[in-house]
């Protein structure tokens, strides 16, 4: 890949000429964000992985800064996806409201192209913008990561793709979803693999051509694994692609297995370090690496209790991890709690780049967090999952739930495992942060009935007994 000189002159026209001055004068930070699928909070040896090892995960973690109280935006992937790319709460836009969005929707949701993006604001600031990997936020010809903000795009459009057969059926249907552009492409190989293999294409090909006409273009570049999403499938595993009759199986899978496929995306993310520095623009390159929500079956969201889909901690903590030569102190770690749309205003302050001021960012900025070793600020973050009829507050370090009509109080620092219930023995905080979600709640669009909203049941899951069937 590569761009051409009219697009690069139309960067540069699109960029304000105070943003040109500076970037010719202090190079602005090229960005790596990586996002795993369903990783949970331990499933990374720095967080506490005991089967198995993350070593290149753990390497950004040594050279740079550890968030232990990080939070996704919803438990499960469009939503986190859509507050992720517009840097606001998903309950703000009809897409938002797919938990997640399905792949036989025929209601054809998605992110409107004309709502800014993180991709769409760099851009303008004259980032190269690439996405590689899942986007999950809605289907051609409306929606796609061309149509909002992304210069290209290699990867899948649905929810999850098979890693052998790239189909998001099971092998024997006509299902597949591997896009280069807006192309459908076939290609051999392990999926994890394969998006190694073109992040590290696309890395070197920018590090190639990084001044054109005099003017240094750095560039954004999404890498987002579906690994280790169902289906359980590690590499040399291609006979189970054959034998699952759906990629949601619930008759396979192992620890062992998913090892192998956290472990194999550790070994992209190797590859990825490598070629950075390879390329001599390691130092100027913020690399980020997070998950999009809570641990699925197979994950460690040890010490928290609750999964993929649930509002309880394991189902929204995830790792996040930020490395930035010289800006960023190695091997520091922050109590600061983030979510996934504090990334908009984080990576556009990093890049000098403004927020679009008619939809102004829901989260904040952490670069104090990340480089003036700040205090911690204490956030209000809300959520609500419509399945079982899911909301929660987080105000400081206490946390308002409720599961359907059971309502609890915890002090989620105190008790991660949300075991306490503090509501009785603390009326007055478990009033007041039912008051501040209905107020929130008020100014956000109301649940969709007709949205898909996902959850496990006790045939599923044998220790969900008594959820559903
Ligand atoms: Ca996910």
């Amino acid at each position: 890949m590569e761009f051409t000189r009219r697009e690069a002159l139309k960067a540069t026209a699109l960029a304000p000429l105070a943003l040109v001055a500076e970037a010719q004068s202090s190079p602005r930070p090229n960005i790596v964000f990586m996002l795993a699928d369903d990783l949970g909070y331990a499933d990374v040896s720095c967080y506490g992985r005991r089967d198995f090892t993350t070593p290149n995960i753990d390497r950004i973690a040594a050279e740079g800064m550890r968030f232990t109280q990080a939070y996704a935006n919803s438990a499960v992937c469009s939503a986190t996806r859509t507050a992720l790319i517009t840097g606001r709460y998903q309950y703000r836009l009809p897409i938002g409201l797919e938990e997640p969005l399905g792949s036989n929707e025929t209601r054809n949701v998605g992110l409107p192209p004309s709502h800014p993006t993180l991709p769409s604001l760099l851009k303008k600031a004259g980032y190269g913008t690439t996405l590689i990997g899942k986007w999950h936020l809605g289907r051609l010809p409306d929606f796609g990561p061309l149509q909002s903000g992304y210069d290209h795009f290699w990867g899948f459009r649905g929810g999850a793709l098979d890693y052998f057969t790239h189909k998001s059926g099971p092998a024997n249907t006509d299902t597949e979803d591997l896009w280069d552009d807006d192309v459908k492409v076939h290609q051999t190989g392990y999926l994890t693999d394969l998006m190694g293999a073109k992040a590290t294409a696309v890395i070197a090909d920018y590090a190639r051509n990084p001044s054109l006409a005099g003017q240094i273009r750095p560039f954004f570049l999404s890498l987002h694994f579906n690994a280790p999403h169902w289906p359980w499938e590690g590499p040399g595993d291609e006979a189970e692609s054959l034998r699952i009759s759906a990629l949601m199986d619930f008759d396979g899978g192992s620890l062992a297995t998913y090892a192998r496929m956290v472990r194999q995306m550790d070994l992209q993310i190797g590859r990825v370090l490598e070629t950075l520095e390879t390329a001599g623009i390691a130092n100027n390159t913020i690399v980020i690496f997070t998950s999009d929500n809570g641990g699925e079956r197979f994950a460690d969201t040890w010490p928290f209790t609750g999964k993929k889909t649930e509002l309880l901690e394991g189902g929204l903590r995830i790792p996040a991890i930020v490395r930035w030569p010289g800006q960023v102190r190695p091997g520091s770690m922050t109590d600061q709690v983030a979510i996934s749309m504090d990334w908009m205003p984080t990576l556009l302050g990093a890049a000098g780049a403004m927020p679009d001021p008619g939809f102004p960012p829901d989260g904040m900025s952490l670069l104090p967090a990340l480089t003036q070793n700040a205090t911690a600020v204490p956030r209000k973050l809300f959520w609500r999952y419509r399945l079982n009829a899911q909301r929660a507050v987080r105000d400081g370090d206490m946390k308002w739930l409720r599961i359907r009509d059971n309502a609890f109080l915890f002090d989620v620092v105190g008790d991660p495992l949300e075991r306490a219930n503090l509501k009785d023995r603390q009326p007055e905080i478990y009033r007041k942060l039912v008051a501040e979600y209905e107020a929130w709640n008020a100014t956000m669009l109301p649940e969709n009935p007709e949205a898909s909203s996902s959850g496990f049941n006790g045939t599923q899951l044998a220790d969900h007994y008594g959820a559903g069937r």
